[in-house]
């Protein structure tokens, strides 16, 4: 596997040099975060943060995320345009090395959280999520609270300016049911993946967070029959998952041991996200420490599934607290996150050596 760790670009308030002391981190996650969706990413602009990255002794081989924009998402005549700009895109990416591409194809909103720091029993901060704020929520009422700016909710991109682009998308998809949104990922899907395989980029769909319909916005890469029929519409070796454990896991329905297994074995995990999260009741729960004992979630568990299927592809610890009184983007600081890079690199360290004095006996 290739531990890595997610880097907001010089936006970041963490120094690569930070990222470089992290036991046993070899490559960074990133994005071009200045380009407008849609827009092609350029080969300079690439190779720029490319060069700044391995200036500090790191790889860049993965990129999350290239994001979709929403008149693919639509179905809307648009989208040729902004599939033949995601297509430029990827070929500018595998000219300069990267190899792994993340995406989403969540509608209007990108992950989502009702509090960005819950205090937790030993005074560290976590996001949370509380589906009774949302549910009877109109989502114009959502964006007057935005509007207001008086409350933790969290819309990852959407600036205020934008507000008024949240009211046209949701007329928009007003007549797109899963079905649709199925056919609109299976379009983009037989649209990209030629190119991805041409140019030798895996592609890695990540599952909606949470993994299920919010204001009654359709949401489709959800569970291991989804994420099932997600891989096959288009059969490549292209095709595959950015598996996320603390996405999909938030849902108890989903066993996420036995679908980091069943993927790992199809060769359809292109990346992976391990972290923690603790259920408290259906459609209630808050980010945790990556080692938790008292968490929901299985880190042994799912990374022996990795193991035991020979993972080579990049992995990271995601969101973390925030711990030892650090200030930073929620989910997105250095320490918790290096601790749970740690952990992980130390479950899998332990598994490597017992599976190899297994054999050797
Ligand atoms: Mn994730």
């Amino acid at each position: 596997m290739l531990m890595s760790f997610r880097w907001y670009g010089s936006i970041d308030y963490i120094p690569l040099s930070h990222i470089k002391q992290i036991p046993g981190m070899r490559n960074v996650v990133s994005a071009l975060y200045s380009i407008p969706v849609g827009e092609v990413w350029p080969y300079e602009d690439i190779v720029e943060i490319k060069k700044q990255i391995e200036e500090a002794g790191l790889l860049f081989k993965t990129v999350e995320s290239v994001n979709v924009h929403e008149d693919i998402k639509l179905g809307l005549p648009t989208r040729d345009r902004y599939i033949e700009n995601y297509c430029i895109t990827l070929k500018n990416l595998a000219k300069a090395g990267v190899n792994v591409v993340c995406y989403n194809f969540m509608p209007v909103f990108d992950w989502i959280r009702t509090d960005l720091a819950k205090v937790l029993p030993d005074g560290s901060t976590a996001m949370s999520y509380d589906e009774k704020i949302i549910r009877d929520l109109d989502p114009y009422v959502l964006v007057a609270k935005m509007e207001e700016g008086s409350n933790g909710f969290e819309m990852p991109g959407w600036e205020k300016e934008r507000f008024s682009e949240i009211k046209r998308l949701f007329e928009l998809y007003k007549d797109i049911d899963e079905e649709k949104l199925f056919a609109n990922l299976k379009y983009f899907l037989e649209g990209i993946i030629p190119t991805a395989e041409e140019c030798g980029i895996k592609m890695a769909i990540h599952p909606d967070d949470p993994p299920w319909s919010i204001f009654g916005l359709p949401r489709i890469v959800i569970s291991r029959e989804n994420l099932e029929r997600i891989v096959k519409v288009v059969a490549s070796p292209c095709n595959g998952l950015a598996l996320c454990s603390g996405s999909l896991g938030s849902n108890a329905r989903n066993d996420i041991v036995e679908i980091f297994r069943y993927f790992a074995k199809m060769g359809k995990i292109h990346f992976a996200h391990v972290r923690n999260i603790k259920i408290e009741e259906p459609g209630v729960f808050h980010e945790t420490a990556h080692k938790s004992d008292d968490s929901s979630l299985d880190m042994f568990g799912i990374m022996k599934a990795l193991h035991e299927t020979g993972y080579d592809g990049p992995i990271r610890p995601d969101h973390g607290r925030m711990i030892w009184g650090e200030q930073g983007r929620p989910g997105y600081g250095l320490y918790d996150r290096a601790l749970g890079a740690v952990y992980l690199s130390g479950l899998w360290d332990a598994i490597e050596r017992y599976s190899q004095e297994g054999k050797n006996k």
